[in-house]
Order: C-alpha cells, then sequence, then structure tokens
C-alpha cells in the first residue's frame, strides 16, 4: 500500500495560503498515516503561481487545473479557488479517481452541490468540504459536552457572523459581489460557516425565513485584490453589486430548537467576530471565534451559590487537537483550524472512511441557503426539505 498522498492544490490567493501553511504543518505537528507531499499548486497567473509554488513549498505548478486534475502523480485534489470554479474541477478530480477537498460554500447553488455529491460518490473518492471552524478545539469541545448531555435539551443556537471590510462604498466591486462568481454574499460566505456550526452543534435545520439587504449597489470596478484587500483606480467606472450585504434568518430546527442567525459584511468594527450561544435544559455554551482559545460553559448542575458561567481556556493536552501543537497556554489561532481540518482529510483516506463534513454537508448547507433565499423571495416560511 502506498504510504504518500500526492497533493494539488487549485488557488493561491488567500485560502491557497491557509491550506499550502497546512500542509506544510501536518508532518511537522500531527503524525498522519500518509506522508503528505505538497506535489503542485495550479493558479492562472504564471508569475504569480510560479512565486506562490516557491514562497509555500509547492515541488511544482501548473497554470490550468485541466492539465492538474490529470496528473498521474496526484492523489488529492484540493481546490481553494472562488466558487464558480468549484463544480467543474471537483467533478473533473473525481472522474479522475482524485480524493478532492473543496473550500465552501460547495457550489454556487443547491443543483450543482448535488451534482458534486453524485460525481464524488459515483467515483467513489474521499471528499470533504473546508468548513474550518468546526476544527477549533474550543468548537469540538462544546460539540464533546453537547453529546454528553451536559446541556440538556437544546433551546437555542444564536449566532452571529460579523465583518466590515467592505463598508467603505469605494471599495472595489472584488468577485465576492458578483453572484456568477461567489453564489451569494454575506449569506453564503459568512452564513455557511454558522449554517453549519449549528448543524453539526444542534442537528438538522425544519424550516426558515429571512430577510436582506444590499447597502451598496454599485461600486467602482477593481484594479487588484489580494487577501481581503483590494484597490480600484480612482474614478473608476461602477459596476453593480449583485449579492446580499447582510442576511438575517430565523430557524426551527427538527428536534424543536430556535435559533437566530445573522451574516453582515456590515458590521463596522466587527472584523471577524464570528460566534454562537446554545442555550439547553441544563447549561449554555459560548464561543467567540476571535477568542476561539476559549469555551464559556454554565451548568445549573452547579451547587446553588457558585453557578454562573465558566470560561474554559481550551489549551490542556485533554482537549481536541491541543497536545499536537505546544503546552497549555500556548494558544494558536485562525490557520490551525486549517491543519485540523486537512489531516482529518488525510486520516479519512488513509484509513478508508467517509471525511466528516463532506459534501453531504456540503449540499445540506446549501439547502439551508436555498431556502433562506426562497423566504425572503417569497416572504414566507421555507421548509429546507421541500428543496
Ligand atoms: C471573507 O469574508 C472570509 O475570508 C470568508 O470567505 C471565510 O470563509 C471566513 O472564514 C473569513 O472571512
Amino acid at each position: 500500500m502506498k504510504d504518500t498522498l500526492n497533493v494539488g492544490l487549485v488557488g493561491y490567493k488567500f485560502m491557497g495560503k491557509a491550506h499550502s501553511n497546512a500542509f506544510r504543518k501536518l508532518g511537522m505537528f500531527f503524525n498522519p498515516s500518509l506522508k503528505v507531499v505538497m506535489k503542485a499548486i495550479c493558479g492562472r497567473d504564471e508569475e504569480w503561481v510560479k512565486q506562490s509554488a516557491e514562497k509555500f513549498g509547492w515541488e511544482s505548478y501548473e497554470t490550468s487545473w485541466e492539465k492538474l486534475v490529470k496528473r498521474d502523480d496526484i492523489d488529492m485534489v484540493d481546490i481553494a479557488a472562488p466558487s464558480n470554479v468549484h463544480k467543474e474541477i471537483a467533478i473533473a478530480a473525481a472522474e479522475e479517481g482524485k480524493h478532492v477537498f473543496c473550500e465552501k460554500p460547495l457550489a454556487l447553488n443547491l443543483k450543482d452541490a448535488r451534482e458534486m455529491l453524485e460525481a464524488v460518490e459515483k467515483n467513489k473518492v474521499k471528499h470533504q468540504i473546508g468548513f474550518n471552524y468546526r476544527f477549533a478545539p474550543a468548537v469540538q469541545l462544546a460539540k464533546k459536552l453537547i453529546d454528553e448531555g451536559k446541556i440538556g435539551k437544546i433551546y437555542h443556537f444564536r449566532a452571529l457572523y460579523l465583518q466590515d471590510w467592505v463598508m467603505d462604498p469605494e471599495f472595489p466591486l472584488v468577485w465576492r459581489f458578483d453572484k456568477k462568481i461567489a453564489g451569494s454574499g454575506a449569506l453564503g460566505d459568512l452564513g455557511a460557516h454558522i449554517i453549519d456550526l449549528a448543524r453539526f452543534l444542534v442537528g438538522e435545520f425544519d424550516r426558515v425565513i429571512g430577510i436582506n439587504k444590499t447597502f451598496i449597489k454599485e461600486r467602482p470596478i477593481v484594479e487588484r485584490m489580494e487577501g481581503l484587500s483590494a484597490d480600484a483606480q480612482a474614478g473608476a467606472p461602477r459596476g453593480e453589486v449583485t449579492v446580499d450585504d447582510a442576511t438575517l434568518f430565523l430557524a426551527e430546527f427538527k428536534n424543536g430548537a430556535l435559533g437566530s442567525f445573522e451574516a453582515t459584511r456590515f458590521a463596522n468594527g466587527h472584523k471577524n467576530g464570528m460566534s454562537f450561544e446554545i442555550n439547553g435544559s441544563k447549561g449554555s455554551l459560548r464561543f467567540e471565534f476571535e477568542r476561539m482559545n476559549e469555551l464559556w460553559y454554565y451548568s445549573s448542575e452547579d451547587s446553588e451559590g457558585v453557578q454562573g458561567f465558566r470560561l474554559i481556556q481550551v489549551t490542556e493536552p485533554v482537549h481536541p487537537y491541543a497536545s499536537a501543537w505546544w503546552p497549555a497556554g500556548h494558544v494558536i489561532g485562525y490557520e490551525h483550524t486549517f491543519v485540523h481540518e486537512l489531516y482529518e482529510f488525510v486520516e479519512a483516506i488513509a484509513h478508508d472512511r467517509n471525511a466528516c463534513p463532506d459534501f453531504n454537508d456540503g449540499v445540506k448547507c446549501s439547502q439551508v441557503i436555498e431556502a433562506v433565499e426562497l423566504s425572503i423571495a417569497e416572504g414566507q416560511w421555507i421548509e429546507v426539505d421541500s428543496l
């Protein structure tokens, strides 16, 4: 049996860098069952992809993903490119027998997401979607406490995903404002994460109803984009924003719990403010991503007089993933969530088991997104399973 896994990565910008960093760290901090080889990185701009290959540590580069997925020396294709190319690459890679990891949201819409799922299942390759926040140790601990019944029956899930990086009306029309490339705006980009966390921690959605808004309807045409920053020339012509700047929605889960969700790029002062609180019959849990090494836990079973939210520093060797890193109290950050998710994917491939979260989870998330969009269009509650 092969003891290596040769990876081909599509994308060299924000996510491409996050994934490259994760592949480099994997072997250093974890003991993956397969040795990960960073075979090739792919991107359209030859100069840029060549530089990225050297800087991030890839053995080679390609400027055509069609070529990358056909290479005999590639076992797994990792898609960290904008959402409009996910489907084509994932299906082609699966047809070539490659395992596929794909960034969120899985596709531009539910129909495409389902086609992607069908392709990976038909070709019997492993598949995983990049819901990286599941892999924060504190989120994994929250899941463990919920599964152990520590907070009892869940009544409420309350989640926010707040950013402010596009608030300036002069911020250019980057691809994330284009429905044809991004699928949707705040809902698909930010909402997808909290929808996934809700499914992970609480359960399946029953019905949803939402509202949304595009506050700035036209923006200057972009000249250059890197990471989340971009420039446009002074006086540049303007183009239309075709996605939501903010989406808020209410939900009822199949287990009877109620949820409220807010995904916005117009929350001034909030940079990556993802947070949630869960209230159950025996206690509550609270998490804020920008303090990702902490989890707040309230137990109504604590003795009278000492009850109160307690702060757990999720850095002890007993905590999920923590022992792979540093001694207790030596905190970890955003990039570590990518190491954890890719480690799990490598293990799923090595041990021939289903990865988690996989394309099924991607489809379920797209189903909720589309149900929210439909509820907004029709101004009424939508049963998620009707889609
Ligand atoms: C930009 O809004 C972004 O990078 C998202 O695309 C990511 O999924 C999220 O984790 C951080 O913000």
